[in-house]
């Protein structure tokens, strides 16, 4: 990354301005690989965790007396290499922030709003905790736990045990509700109702020939951003790179070809793609397998004798064929997409060329849109047909490494009032007749977090105390003015975050959560690159603030005030843990946080079971590297095999058939049962979830036009929102790098907020860069700044999420004191709608219409 001088001189004022305050001198411009001391003094690397995106990387900071002065990623890390991205180092700043929670706090003006000031005071932990657990003790008394809701934001994969899978059970609430249908949930449903895997999935990008991105920028973005980085020159060397994406991004920027698609119609391309691999014999005969004939009978129009084909790991390929793919021709789809037809075939060819060293890396633009599903099917299905699943350069089932459990909690820690109340109804409308929620195949099983807003607006009684951790609803869900609403009328609200954000407005006590990655202590576990790993997230430098980690210390210390006030079970499950050497229990917090760090742990570094991946040879060394990689994922790991005793073919996909579905029995069989449930037909199922399909379409990945909310007359542009490469999520905006490196994203502005519009637009609007305009949808109105930018089509408009704060600090916000925001939020435009099979939010798939005007 270039930095001009002037940027630079900027940039070191504001940390020049942090240090005159008292805090750590902020030295990240330090050569990327520094050597042990920088300057003067001495220093030492301690590893930790980045968790600013799912990509979860392995990291170290480089400390000197007590400050964190550079990152890198862990210089043992196989899915980083040893890197992070650009936004790995906001991870300092962040810590560092001045504007962060520094000591519990309650509000004392009950009223509640957008712009009324909470009057915050400042608190005692004690007394913070005490109020808390009295709260919650009302609940008990009044025989009412279920009224108690609980909702995770962003967490650490395993300590969130403690909190999200503990408390809720021994309490006796049904209402615990993560973000993950904010996320990309609707991703898990293209490889789970084809593969049986509902999770994300890794890639052999070392040794993949083709690559299509479809529906997201991994240089940016998604789940293994450094090992994207370090990856896609190699590819562009050997092959070819695609990208499928309405806006230019910084993949398409490195792109072979670029499909800008218009947005919502994915499924046409997917099978306008899958008509030419099928028609000019593309597919793999390894894995799918071939005509006994040998001669291809994929003709366009023409149906083809399921009899005359015979299949190896796939079920389904010819009723794929004759129900969706047969008329689905490259001319057809290129009506439909805007893409020429000249070039789908190309793509196609290129793709078919590769074989099952192509990977469709398919990610939440195609999934997270209304009936994403399908979508998400259609173009998951072409690894399929390509035979790319499990190969060389091809696509994977997510790799681990070995965690250990908690204790079980036992039957005796939940009482008749907690196993009573703990299984009632849910407020987020899972697995109601039009809501199927049908993630890992089980209808209902889906969190519908976003429309815990609506269950709230429509009972305003079902929650009367309301806890969450390191969340943002308020800002982070879309059509977001639900939340405000519903936020304003919670009786009472306690926050463990670590910045007043938008959602903390609405708090009657704020707790100053420890910054996870610099702070906190914890095991995370995740995957990249082939290989499993977990690593430590440690308190790196001294807190300089009265943080604490929320799944550990917070709920240790709030299980203790519950026991002093008569409820002892959460106090009783905890206290039984057992160091996993000393077999000592805890006796506080900070006990209390390391055995549970070290019994996650432990597997990889007791040296009980011999571990295939790396050797570690304790704790301090588990500490002191701060990881453990797996071994390497084994190529066709989950492909059957024809048993020779049997001579039966046994699949070990976890489908109905064990096979790759196409035909998705799997899918057949969750439709089903959820149409039992309702005592209706799986067709009305579809029609009231918003789906087209009817009969058999709905069991293969298919074609479903895309939804939108306001009329082309009225709201002529479609709108197209995507992730900043410097957002932590929604975290990162109070730090005077984002706003300085801003620019970094494709189009946009340092210290600004632009939606682009091409340019063709412009003129026709009368409207030039620079000029302020106001977005209008069918649910809210936001204004910012225009920028004309030939990366979106005509009739199109791109803004990237994460501005738009008028809360969380200084620097995020253009007026904190005054809740005026730095430019506008995506989520007060985008409108509060569902892939209802999934239950996840849409925010992708152009399926929100918007006006322009000019201010
Ligand atoms: N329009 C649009 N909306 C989106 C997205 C998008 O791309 N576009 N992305 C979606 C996705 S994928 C996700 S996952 C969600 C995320 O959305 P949320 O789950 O709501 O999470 P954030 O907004 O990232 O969380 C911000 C809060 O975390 C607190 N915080 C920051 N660091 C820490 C920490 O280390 N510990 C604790 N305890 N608190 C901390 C801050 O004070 C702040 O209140 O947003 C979704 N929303
Ligand atoms: N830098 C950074 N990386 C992150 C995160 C972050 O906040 N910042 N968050 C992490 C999290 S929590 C998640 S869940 C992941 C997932 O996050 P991403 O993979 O980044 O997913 P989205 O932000 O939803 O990306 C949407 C992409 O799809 C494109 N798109 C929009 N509409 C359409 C469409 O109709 N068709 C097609 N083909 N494309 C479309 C957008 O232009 C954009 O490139 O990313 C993780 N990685
Ligand atoms: S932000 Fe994501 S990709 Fe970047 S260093 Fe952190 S975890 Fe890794
Ligand atoms: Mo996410």
């Amino acid at each position: 990354m270039e930095i001009k001088r002037r940027d630079f001189l900027k940039v070191t004022a504001a940390a020049g301005a942090v240090a005159a305050i008292g805090l750590p001198k902020l030295n990240a411009f330090a050569a990327g690989q520094a050597p042990a001391a920088t300057g003067s003094m001495k220093g030492e690397w301690i590893a930790s965790t980045c968790q600013g995106c799912t990509a979860w990387c392995p990291v170290e900071f480089f400390v000197q007396e007590g400050r964190i002065d550079k990152v890198r990623g862990n210089q043992f890390s196989k899915a980083n290499g040893g890197y992070v991205c650009p936004s790995g180092h906001l991870m300092i700043p962040q810590t560092y922030d001045p504007d962060r929670i520094k000591v519990p706090m309650k509000r004392t003006n009950p009223q509640k709003g957008r712009g009324v000031d909470p009057k915050f005071v400042p608190i005692s932990w004690d007394e913070a905790l005490d109020t808390l657990a009295d709260k919650m003790m009302e609940l008990r008394k009044n025989n009412e736990p279920e009224k108690l809701m609980y909702m995770r934001g962003r967490y650490s994969s395993t300590s969130t045990d403690l909190l999200y899978g503990t408390l809720p059970k021994i309490f006796g609430t049904p209402n615990y509700y993560s973000h993950s249908a904010i996320c990309a949930e609707a991703e898990k449903m293209g490889p789970g109702y084809t593969q049986g895997f509902f999770g994300y999935r890794d890639y052999d990008l070392a040794k993949t020939k083709c690559l299509v991105v479809w529906g997201c920028d991994p240089l940016s973005s998604n789940r293994q951003v450094p090992n994207a980085i370090a990856k896609f020159n190699g590819i562009l060397d050997r092959g070819t790179l695609i990208a499928v994406d309405p806006r230019m991004s910084a993949s398409v920027a490195k792109a072979n070809e670029w499909l800008p698609i218009k947005p919502g119609e994915d499924g046409a391309l997917a099978a306008g793609i899958a008509h030419v691999l099928l028609t000019e014999g593309f597919w793999s005969k390894e894995f799918v397998g071939d005509f006994k004939e040998g001669k291809n009978l994929f003709k366009a129009g023409a149906t083809v004798d399921e009899a005359a084909f015979v299949e190896k790991q796939t079920h389904g390929i010819v009723k794929y064929w004759n129900i969706e793919l047969k008329d689905k021709t490259p001319s057809w789809a290129a009506k439909k997409t805007l893409i020429p037809e000249e070039q789908i075939i190309r793509v196609a060819r290129a793709m078919g060329k590769a074989g099952s060293a192509c990977a469709v890396w398919m990610g939440p633009g195609v999934a997270m849109t209304p009936r994403g599903t399908y979508a998400a099917m259609a173009v998951y299905a072409l690894n399929g047909i390509l035979g790319s699943i499990e190969t060389e350069g091809g696509v994977f089932q997510s790799s681990s490494a070995p965690v250990e459990k908690f204790p079980e909690i036992k039957k005796s820690f939940i009482d008749e009032m907690a196993e009573h109340h703990g299984h009632g109804k849910k407020i987020d409308g899972r697995g109601a007749k039009d809501m199927p929620a049908m993630m890992s195949a089980k209808p209902g099983s889906g969190v519908v977090t976003n429309n815990v807003a609506n269950g709230l607006l429509k009972n305003p009684d079902a929650i009367k105390v309301f806890i969450s951790t390191w969340s943002n609803f308020v800002f982070s869900a879309t059509g977001t003015q639900r939340w405000e609403k519903a936020m304003a009328k919670m009786p009472f609200f306690a926050h463990m975050v670590t910045n007043a954000s938008e959602m903390s407005q609405y708090a009657d006590i704020i707790l100053p959560a420890t910054f996870a990655p610099t702070e906190k202590l914890s095991i995370i576990g995740n995957m990249a690159n082939l290989h499993g790993h977990i690593s430590i997230q440690q308190p790196v430098a001294k807190p300089l603030w009265q943080v604490k980690s929320e799944e550990t210390e917070v709920m240790w210390l709030l299980a203790e005030k519950l026991k002093s006030k008569g409820f002892a079970n959460l106090y009783d499950y905890y206290a039984s843990f057992e160091d996993p050497e000393t077999k000592k229990k805890p006796t506080n917090a900070s006990e209390f946080a390391e055995i549970a760090a070290r019994i996650s742990s432990q597997k990889v570094w007791n040296g009980k079971e011999k571990q295939k991946g790396d050797q570690i040879a304790g704790w301090a060394d588990f500490k002191k590297k701060g990881i453990y990689n797996s071994e390497t994922y084994k190529y066709k790991k989950n492909w059957g095999k024809d048993n020779p005793e049997t001579k039966k073919f046994e699949g070990k996909f976890k489908t109905e058939t064990k096979k790759f579905e196409f035909y998705s029995e799997t899918m057949k069989k969750a439709l089903g049962e959820h149409a039992k449930k309702h005592n209706t037909t799986i067709d009305d199922i579809l029609k009231s979830s918003g789906y087209e399909a009817q009969g058999e379409l709905a069991f293969v990945p298919h074609y479903e036009s895309p939804k939108r909310h306001g009329s082309d007359k009225e709201y002529p542009f479609t709108f197209i929102d995507y992730k900043s490469r410097l957002n932590r999520e929604g975290r990162s905006q109070n730090t005077v790098w984002y706003q300085e490196f801003k620019k970094v994203d494709v189009g946009d502005e340092s210290w600004d907020d632009v939606v682009k519009i091409n340019p063709i637009d412009g003129k026709k609007l009368g409207i030039k860069t620079g000029d302020t305009v106001r977005l209008t949808s069918t649910t809210g109105s936001i204004v910012t700044k225009a920028k004309l930018w030939e990366g979106v089509r005509p009739g199109t408009i791109a803004k990237c999420y994460g501005q738009g704060h008028w809360a969380y600090g200084r620097v995020a916000a253009k007026d904190y004191a005054k809740a005026q925001p730095r430019g506008g939020n995506n989520n007060e435009l985008l409108v509060d709608d569902y892939d209802r099979l999934s239950g996840a939010t849409a925010r992708n798939g152009g399926f929100t219409g918007v006006k322009i005007e000019k201010v």
